[in-house]
């Protein structure tokens, strides 16, 4: 048998034993023999090592050199578009039991599973082994993780996206304080696509901190860094009295205030989180994870975990996100992924351009307008979630703590979800229970940036069901108490930039900025609201002048009217739907069900005094 140091060469060696750490090298040399890679390259935080990365994936052709300095694209395979929820499964251990909606495996059989298809995966490959920091280096938020990946566009998408990690790992003491994560892309087509895509499998090891991912390249099934290590998060949150959320993290800055105001929002995929995290004038600290602890005073302060942004590129034009769209079309270190490529240039879905090309090369390969996929689908000119990695620090509105080891003091969260027919555009909890209701509650009509049906009221407690890996009831308890504990609670609202009347939006996109700063308001007690039963509305007159301030637009009393009016109806049955959803889940925190209950009890009550299915604000504003 050789040695390690024979089987990944002297150089390799060398910077492993510098971190004087026995269990990366345990778990090099098991990974190393397990997928047998023609080559090793241990990457340090040197710059220059970090450039060999983003050249071999260049060299290998997991990317492309766009026209503009800078640019990549990569394209995952046709059937690797978005994360694969069915084969991504916790490996449970003998006598566990999870929450309904959780894909799981027998620990024993899906670790037996995934060693089959890892053994000799990396054949005739370059196996990298990189170290990254989740969270801010030097932080009590960091948390130390180790990837071994033979994808040099996985490998080069996570310098985008997190802080390096090898000095921090020499902090570790030689401790197995870290998570781990082991992915290989399997064999690969022409087009240097996974190939096996009926072999993908994503397999999550709660109690070894570790991650197995085999037969894909689609950043969230693949990244050790993001989804993955999310769920390990999770867990590991979950068991120190803590937070890991599916959260963006932004500054709101009111204008003329001279005051900065942090506030985080959970959304399922494609609900405007980015965008919110993007609304001009503001700052963005991160767009998709949050670690959130208590600090000495009783302040929830959060972290982002991630340096970078992995975001869908569908409408993001000059109008709508002129930020991003800036940032998408002037030189600097960036990967397009599934966009369409013709001279060099990439073109995608909503960019707010008329002279998209009729030909060039997409996520199906060549494309030409016209082209059908193997099920008779016409094939758009991009995959609608088709996405850009570029780092937050080149973004104009970064928020000047976005490395800040001490990390934000949160005052406000918000939930959001697409619903077009039940909630009202904005409101707020009336509690911090409450609060924590309000997003167990959020349910989401899918879009086509997910796998399946479109338009299907799905329910996503949250916005982290995905991802969940502890017994949902367990996790709200912890929710529940993590609030209790501080001395200075987050206020928390629920956001809906997606309500229709007769077919159409009531709102227009930009809109969302005026819920926003009504929200920031009310952290400082600067606005009264209606108090109804599912929570305080805005009164007429503070939209109103939020409008005229911010866009110098006319918010007329009737549209505020059919906004906010309360659809009973529409309520009663989404509690119905909770009380199927959450009837026989074990654990549920008794606050849960206490605010359910009073909830169903006064808008049962008030369809029955009223018999209407809408009630204005003025109802409850009168009785006040
Ligand atoms: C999401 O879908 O929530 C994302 C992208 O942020 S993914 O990496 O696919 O999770
Ligand atoms: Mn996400």
């Amino acid at each position: 048998m050789p040695s390690l140091e024979e089987l990944i060469g002297k150089e390799n060696f060398a910077k492993l034993e510098a971190l004087n750490n026995p269990h990366v090298m345990e778990l090099t040399e098991r990974y190393v023999k397990l997928c047998k890679p023609a080559k090793v390259s241990v990457i340090t935080d040197d710059p220059e090592e970090i450039a060999y990365v983003r050249r071999r994936a260049i060299e290998t052709g997991e990317e492309m050199k766009l026209k503009m300095e800078g640019h990549t694209v990569h394209y995952d395979g046709y059937y690797d578009q978005a994360r694969d929820k069915e084969h991504t499964a916790v490996l449970l251990p003998k006598g566990w039991r999870l929450s309904r909606g959780i894909v799981t495996v027998d620990r024993e059989a899906g670790l037996k599973e995934i060693m089959g298809l890892l053994d000799g995966a990396m054949r005739g490959k370059e196996l990298f082994i990189r170290f990254f920091c989740l969270g801010p280096t030097n932080s009590r938020f960091s948390i130390s993780a180790l990837q071994f990946t033979d994808s040099s566009y996985v490998a080069h998408s996570e310098d985008l996206l997190y802080r390096t990690g090898y000095e921090q790992f020499k902090k570790l003491k030689g401790s197995d304080d870290f998570f781990t994560f082991l992915h290989s892309a399997g064999e690969l087509d022409e087009r240097n696509c996974s190939k096996n895509i009926d072999k993908r499998r994503i397999y999550i090891d709660i109690i070894d901190g570790k991650v197995y991912s085999v037969n894909c390249q689609y950043a969230g099934n693949s990244l050790g860094l993001k989804k993955l290590a999310l769920r390990l998060a999770i867990y590991k949150a979950h068991h120190e009295d803590w937070l890991a959320e599916h959260m963006l993290i932004m500054g709101v800055h009111p204008e003329g205030k001279n005051r900065v105001t942090y506030f985080t929002g959970a959304f399922p995929s494609a609900c405007g989180k980015t965008s919110t995290a993007m609304i001009p004038g503001q700052t963005i600290v991160g767009d998709d994870i949050a670690y959130i602890r208590m600090d000495e005073e009783g302040n929830a302060r959060a972290v982002n975990i991630e340096s970078g942004i992995f975001g869908i590129i569908k409408d993001v034009n000059p109008v709508d996100d002129p930020l991003i769209y800036k940032a998408l079309t002037t030189p600097r270190e960036l990967i397009f992924s599934n966009v369409l490529v013709a001279d060099g240039v990439p073109y995608w879905l909503g960019m707010g351009r008329d002279d998209i090309p009729k030909r060039g090369i997409n996520h199906s390969g060549e494309w030409w307008e016209g082209k059908r996929d193997a099920e008779g689908n016409l094939i758009p000119f991009a995959h609608p979630n088709a996405r850009y990695t570029m780092r937050i620090s080149e973004l104009e509105n970064a928020d000047p703590n976005v490395n800040n080891p001490e990390g934000v003091i949160i005052r406000g969260i918000l939930y959001g979800g697409r619903d077009s027919d039940t909630n009202v555009p904005i409101y707020e909890a009336l509690s911090w229970e409450h609060g924590v209701y309000i997003g167990a509650t959020i349910e989401s009509e899918t879009t086509t940036a997910t796998i399946g049906k479109v338009g299907v009221r799905k329910s996503n407690p949250m916005a982290i069901m995905d991802f969940m890996v502890v017994p949902l009831g367990t996790y709200l308890t912890n929710h529940i108490k993590f609030g209790k504990r501080l001395k200075n609670c987050p206020k928390v609202f629920a956001v809906n930039y997606f309500l229709k009347h007769k077919g159409r939006y009531l709102n227009e996109k930009v809109d969302k900025k005026v819920w926003l700063m009504w929200a920031e308001g009310r952290v400082h007690d600067e606005y009264d609201a209606i108090k109804t039963p599912i929570g305080y509305l805005p009164r007429y007159e503070d939209l109103r002048d939020l409008f005229k301030q911010i866009f110098n637009r006319e918010y007329r009393e009737e549209d505020y009217t059919l906004q906010f009016s309360l659809r009973l109806d529409k309520l009663l049955e989404k509690i119905a739907r909770m009380e199927e959803l959450y009837r026989d889940e074990p654990g549920m925190p008794k606050e849960f069900w206490e605010v359910h209950n009073q909830q169903k009890a006064a808008l049962k009550a008030l369809k029955e005094e009223t018999g209407r299915s809408l009630l204005p604000p003025s109802f409850f504003l009168d009785r006040q």
